[in-house]
């Protein structure tokens, strides 16, 4: 298992070290620790047994620039009428899972989307929308159309799996590649962007210390002691 199972709960001031943060999000029995477990361990858990809250880290052992480092944090459904908002604070991506077989955990999704940008007092989330339980198609309740909907408004990628089909494995251990892919991105944009207006906020104080004559143009001196 590349996994390892933290007993604790997540602090918002916890140290992150360059690991990224995904909470999974939805209603009760949609299948959140299934999809954990899945990209973890590639197993699938059948009984159902309700999570308190649960945090796993996941960590590669490839070469260092591909290191991904991940903590996931699969919330408790039951108790999601109670909203958490360390959970939005704790998190950098959110995945948002439904059940296809029920319509009421769509809404959820809905509802909790739109406590997390509240929480966070911004509508640009890093995240994704499942739909999960797509083996059972005969009982669906919310169309792929609609998922896709909740998905363009979130502005999103919308996936439709299911976490207890042996053949898409590799498509729930996209999921939470893809966050961590886009996190990565928004990071690296987000550090070019510091970088570069420290650097030219230094050359404006720089061209401004030379303007009030408060700073100096080192010349170069040619070995023989000449100015150039
Ligand atoms: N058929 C099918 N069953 C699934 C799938 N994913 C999960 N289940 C089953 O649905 C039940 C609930 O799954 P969990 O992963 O425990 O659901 P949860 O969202 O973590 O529930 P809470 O911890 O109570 O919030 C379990 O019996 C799972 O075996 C799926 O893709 N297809
Ligand atoms: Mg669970």
């Amino acid at each position: 298992m590349n996994g390892t199972r933290l007993l604790r709960s997540p602090g918002v001031n916890d140290a992150k070290d360059g690991t990224c943060r995904i909470v999974v999000l939805g209603t009760s029995a949609v299948g959140k620790t299934a999809l954990t477990v899945r990209f973890l361990t590639k197993r699938f858990i059948g009984e159902y047994s309700p999570t308190l809250e649960s945090v796993y880290r996941y960590c590669t052992s490839t070469a260092e620039d591909d290191d991904i480092r991940l903590d996931i944090l699969d919330t408790a459904g039951q108790v999601c009428t109670e909203w958490k908002e360390s959970y939005a604070l704790w998190a950098d991506c959110f995945m948002f899972v439904y059940s296809i077989t029920d319509y009421a955990s769509y809404e959820e999704a809905q509802r909790l989307r739109r406590l997390v940008e509240a929480t966070r007092r911004s509508t640009s989330l890093c995240c994704v929308v499942v739909g999960n339980k797509n083996d059972l198609v005969y009982d669906r309740q919310v169309t792929a159309r609609q998922g896709q909907e909740l998905a363009v408004e979130m502005g999103c990628n919308f996936y439709e799996v299911s976490a207890c089909d042996w053949n898409q494995i590799s498509e729930v251990c996209d999921l939470f590649l893809e966050l961590h892919a886009l996190w990565r991105k928004t990071r690296l944009a987000r550090d070019g962007r510091q970088r570069k207006s420290s650097s030219s906020a230094k050359f404006k104080q720089a061209i401004q210390k030379v303007i009030s004559g408060k700073g100096s143009i080192s010349r170069r001196s040619s070995s023989n002691g000449n100015n150039l």
